[in-house]
């Protein structure tokens, strides 16, 4: 059988270990598709190519290996591009794949046709489209390289139909991969930093989402426990550090002052580890950009009036902490943030829910959770007011353990998350947790769990509206507009997918149908209408504490 371009392309793709190509067809995907079929990577037809992309992202973000999404021209490179962007912004490896018409009919006005590679080039890191098979073996490798080596982000590769069924005059196979070493610590930005360390009074750690990756977890909770200095983690942070270590200051991310802000207040010295910008914008620790900060991560810093690092140490991340540890050997900082530490335990715990609760809330389903999930157990949040409450108060005991989009911060990510994650590690529990409207975004993903025959849990909090925005109007406004919806009957919807489901009728019968869920594999969905009146309870509480502190 003689080979053609799309066959070269998939065993590009096999060579990169590639499992599994999540993706809706096109007719300009034939090749590919036909390709595909011969070899051992697994095509997973999604029900909208949104879907296909988060599940890519979240398969990338756990394993630290690109997932693969797959679309056709047009309408199908136009709906993947949210969850292409959401990789890339959360710094998940990702590489999308996109059919395209013939280069023939590239030039004018055609059917279908728009210049997909100019549309990705603002979501990716790099992009292309295959003019000649022949460059396929380094446009591949290139594509996997980039997304993969930090910081990870997405990558696209176009292939016109007419490039993809071409065959090949000359045998050609995919190039080796061989690993790339980060960088070491540049040994004087490791003196000034460890200096500056030492002359610090109440010095804290930021942790943001690369402290997820690449060993670096381990090395922090060393630097953190050795020397006394407390953690808080950004959203995506979470899991850097224990949230049992006494250490351990939760997350640092909401739009208002909570408590784990007097640390920040109180610090003279930030040590910023794999701190991402585009999370969390550092005026809000930093108002009045008079911290010391010291930067460490795999790139340098952004330019930021509120975050001008004294020293940037750019180097692989757990190696820097782990010289860091060896330099300040003698040096111990006294437990200066230990009554913040308590009041932010104190609070989350304030909101747990008795078993014989028959209201619901956000927060008392998170602690609830919790305590029935094992601690390797994922939850996945999606974007809404319960992520605020995911973020705040779900503790978090390992890394990676509590995913959270907060780089582009889509809505709509946790339910094809979940189908990518328990096709990760189907012996993981896996929580998908989302609101009412950030589950109608991808609800037509249930059939694809369901086809997959996959085992997880999808919460949705059901608020009949876009609480969100309704709760931030709020606190803007006192009023709120535009965000009321109506919903299915999510429990029938779910049947008629053939997926078990339930609305539990207490806090006791949540804990029991999760539990049930887990330990008999099922895939579930659990809606539970929620009271928001707790959204507001936060917010005075918080107030209230700070007007009679006078802070
Ligand atoms: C794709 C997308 N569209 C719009 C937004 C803006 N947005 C952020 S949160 C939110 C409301 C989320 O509502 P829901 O999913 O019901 O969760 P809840 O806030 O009620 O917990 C909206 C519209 C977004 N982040 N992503």
């Amino acid at each position: 059988m003689t080979m053609n371009a799309a066959n070269l392309f998939i065993d590009c793709l096999v060579n990169e270990g590639i499992e599994y190509i999540f993706g809706v067809p096109g007719e300009e995907n034939e090749d590919f598709l036909f390709a595909l079929e011969n070899s051992p990577i697994t095509f997973i037809p999604v029900r909208h190519e949104q879907g296909g992309a988060f599940m890519a992202n979240v398969w990338g973000r756990l394993t630290g290996k690109a997932g693969v999404c797959l679309a056709t021209l047009g309408p199908g490179a136009t709906n993947l591009i949210t969850g292409v962007a959401d990789a890339n912004l959360d710094k998940a490896p990702l590489v999308a794949i996109t059919g395209q018409g013939s280069s023939e009919r590239l030039h004018h006005e055609s059917h279908q046709i728009i210049d997909v590679v100019d549309m990705m080039k603002s979501v990716t890191k790099w992009n292309t489209t295959i003019t000649n098979p022949k460059v396929i073996p380094e446009i591949v490798r290139k594509a996997f390289k980039l997304a993969q080596e930090e910081k990870p982000g997405a990558t696209h590769i176009e292939l016109p139909e007419n490039i993809a069924g071409m065959d090949l005059s000359e045998s050609m196979s995919a190039l080796s991969i061989h690993n790339v070493r980060r960088p070491s610590p540049d040994a004087k930005a490791l003196s000034e930093a460890i200096q500056l360390i030492k002359a610090a009074k109440n010095p804290i750690i930021v942790a943001g989402n690369g402290a997820i990756r690449k060993r670096a977890s381990k090395a922090l909770t060393a630097l953190s426990n050795q020397y006394n200095i407390p953690v808080a983690c950004t959203f995506m942070g979470k899991g850097a550090i224990s949230d049992r270590d006494s250490r351990c200051l939760g997350s640092v991310g909401l739009g208002f002052k909570d408590y784990v802000i007097e640390a920040f207040e109180q610090s003279d010295l930030v040590i910023s580890i794999g701190y991402d910008i585009a999370e969390y914008d550092p005026e809000n620790w930093n108002e009045n950009a008079n911290k010391t900060i010291i930067h460490i991560d795999f790139a340098s810093a952004e330019v930021f009036t509120h975050y001008i690092p004294r020293v940037e140490i750019v180097a692989d991340i757990a190696e820097s902490i782990n010289a860091l540890i060896a330099g300040l050997k003698g040096s111990k900082w006294e437990s200066w943030y230990t009554d913040i530490r308590d009041r932010i335990q104190e609070s989350i715990h304030s909101f747990t829910l008795d078993d014989s609760s028959e209201t619901f809330n956000a927060p008392g389903v998170i602690n609830a959770v919790r305590e029935v999930l094992p601690d390797n157990g994922l939850v996945i949040s999606d974007v809404g007011s319960h992520k605020m409450w995911i973020a705040r108060n779900y503790q978090t005991y390992e890394p990676n353990s509590c995913l959270i989009s907060n780089g582009l911060a889509s809505m709509g990510i946790s339910l094809p998350g979940g189908i990518a994650a328990a096709m990760v590690d189907d012996s993981r529990p896996v929580i998908s947790i989302m609101g009412d409207g950030g589950s109608m975004m991808n609800i037509q993903e249930l059939e694809t769990a369901k086809r997959l025959d996959l085992h997880f849990i999808i919460i949705i909090l059901n608020d009949n509206n876009y609480g969100l925005i309704e709760w931030k109007q709020e606190m803007n406004e006192g009023k709120s507009f535009g965000t009321k919806l109506t919903n299915p009957d999510f429990v029938k919807l779910a049947q008629s997918f053939g997926i078990n489901a339930h609305k539990p009728t207490d806090i006791a019968d949540l804990k029991s149908v999760i539990a049930q869920s887990i330990s008999e594999k099922q895939l579930t969905l659990i809606e539970i209408p929620i009271n928001v009146s707790v959204n507001n309870k936060l917010v005075d509480t918080l107030a209230a504490y700070y007007k009679s502190n006078n802070s």
